[in-house]
């Protein structure tokens, strides 16, 4: 597998509202991408990032699923979230192993719950953000409105970057090559626009721009990448993941636009305890010590225990050692490997940028920073904020004796959900578990309930309904 430098690697979240389309759409860039041969379906349950029984089930993504594809000799890696409030603690998770959030609208529902608070939480991370408005090929959709409506919600600063035209079949440019006609709006204008936003962060690109009336492509890209970087710009671009139009202009725009690790913002890590703890920034330079930070752990029944980092310093090959957060004893990573959804890739390097998994390791756990050297210790990110768990059920075993089994499951999924907590309420000797979701779903949508209630009559456990803490 070819190595790439850490300016060749994107890393991209796409996040936003359930039922907006991210599975489908990331499922269309791999295709587009030659990753996979054609675009697998939602509703057949043929994706490659819902590949769980119950997210194929309830046709929702439960996990965020991490895929890779390779264009214009750049390797791009895409965390597909969920966007059901019940899971958003995974995508929250998930957003620390990413220079990029793609906030992903669905066309015909415009503005939702999640749209808003993903719009408030990455930004929270420092991260850059490119809104995705998707279905345009759908019935009855109000693109001009829509954009409006953005603007209006989120700011000035969210400008088209390309338009839908011929009825959203197909999308015109607006940035690199501005011409063509599209179903509303201007692509003269919208070009303009998105060139006086971003010399607006660079005085003396800005003083040429005005005394010559235009910019070289080539000028506009270090200013460009400040514009994303400070939240001065957040381009909004149109798309169908179902018939196809704008997923190569997508895919081009992710290559050509989005930062690479030496050109987001840097991850937020703290070194040291308490008060005394003090911001540090990795450098993402392969030669270093190893920085990666764990976003998500899967409990395999085959596999056991995979702990899926992001790398931000350093290189981790086969034989690296990596010791987890401040314990003294390190792990030999043996096999280093890229994910395609539920399927793992062995591959030789994991520079910076790369997000890559580890499996068999007992200890690894979700927030975990791994790294090489006791130099490196002490080192944490900046705590992620999750909503409060408003749900709680209470869990006795159906029969005596089931106890270790039903802790273990648990525990299990606790591993898994940030959001998911358990306790044990010693004076009443009872086990209270609680999660974001309520414990009366409506049927087909999965909750953290459910999966609990499911998981726990596994284990021959009974529940009872508790009121929110
Ligand atoms: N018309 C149209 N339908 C689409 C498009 N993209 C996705 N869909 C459909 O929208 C539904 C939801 O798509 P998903 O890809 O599962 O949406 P999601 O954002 O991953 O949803 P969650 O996993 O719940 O967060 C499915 O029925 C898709 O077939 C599109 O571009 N146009
Ligand atoms: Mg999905």
């Amino acid at each position: 597998m070819p190595r790439f430098s850490p300016e060749a690697i994107r890393a991209i979240a796409l996040v936003g509202h359930g039922g907006a389309g991210k599975t489908t759409l990331t499922e269309a860039l791999l295709a587009k991408a030659g990753a996979i041969a054609s675009p697998g379906s939602v509703e057949k349950g043929t994706t490659v990032c819902d590949f769980d029984p119950l997210e194929k089930q309830y046709q929702h993504s439960l996990n965020a699923s991490v895929v890779h594809l390779h264009h214009r000799n750049t390797r791009v890696h895409i965390v597909d979230t969920p966007g059901l409030p019940d899971f958003i603690g995974r995508a929250i998770g998930a957003l620390p192993a990413v220079e990029t959030a793609a906030i992903v609208v669905n066309a015909q529902n415009g503005i939702e719950m999640i749209t808003s608070r993903m719009m408030q939480w990455v930004a929270k991370r420092n991260l850059c953000r490119i809104i995705v408005v998707n279905k345009i090929d759908a019935e009855n959709v109000d693109l001009p409105g829509l954009l409006a409506r953005i603007q209006a919600a989120f700011g000035r600063e969210c400008l088209p970057i390309n338009l839908p035209a011929d009825g959203g079949k197909r999308v015109v440019d607006c940035f690199f090559n501005p011409s063509g006609a599209s179903d509303f709006s201007s692509v003269e204008e919208a070009h303009s626009a998105l060139v006086d936003q971003v010399v607006e962060v660079d005085e003396e690109l800005m003083a040429k721009y005005l005394e010559q009336g235009e910019v070289a492509p080539g000028e506009l890209h270090a200013p460009f990448e400040k514009a994303l970087r400070e939240g001065h710009l957040v381009p909004v671009f149109f798309v169908s993941a179902r018939n196809g139009a704008g997923v190569a202009e997508l895919l081009e725009v992710f290559v050509e636009l989005m930062p690479n690790p030496t050109e987001g913002n840097p991850p937020q890590l703290l070194k040291g305890e308490g008060a005394k703890a003090e911001p540090i920034r990795p450098e993402p330079d392969p030669k270093k010590h190893v920085l990666a930070h764990v976003f998500k752990v899967v409990i395999d029944p085959f596999v056991g225990k995979i702990g899926v980092f992001r790398v931000h310093q350093g290189t981790i090959t086969k034989d690296t050692q990596l010791f987890i957060g401040d314990g003294r004893k390190p792990f030999k990573v043996g096999h280093a490997y890229l994910l395609q959804g539920k399927d793992s890739v062995e591959t030789d390097a994991l520079v910076p940028g790369d997000v890559g998994a580890v499996a068999k390791v007992d200890e690894i756990h979700f927030d975990a920073v791994l790294h090489d050297s006791h130099d490196e210790d002490h080192i944490r990110l900046v705590p992620l904020e999750f909503p409060t768990p408003m749900h709680s059920l209470a869990i006795e075993p159906k029969r005596r004796g089931d106890e270790q089994k039903i802790s273990e499951t648990l525990h299990k999924l606790a591993a898994e959900d940030p959001t998911f907590r358990i306790e044990h309420h010693a004076v009443v000797n009872e086990t209270v578990i609680s999660g974001l979701g309520g414990p009366s779903p409506p049927a087909p949508k999965a909750t953290t309930a459910t999966r609990s209630r499911r998981a726990a009559r596994d284990s021959s456990a009974r529940c009872s309904s508790k009121s929110s803490p």
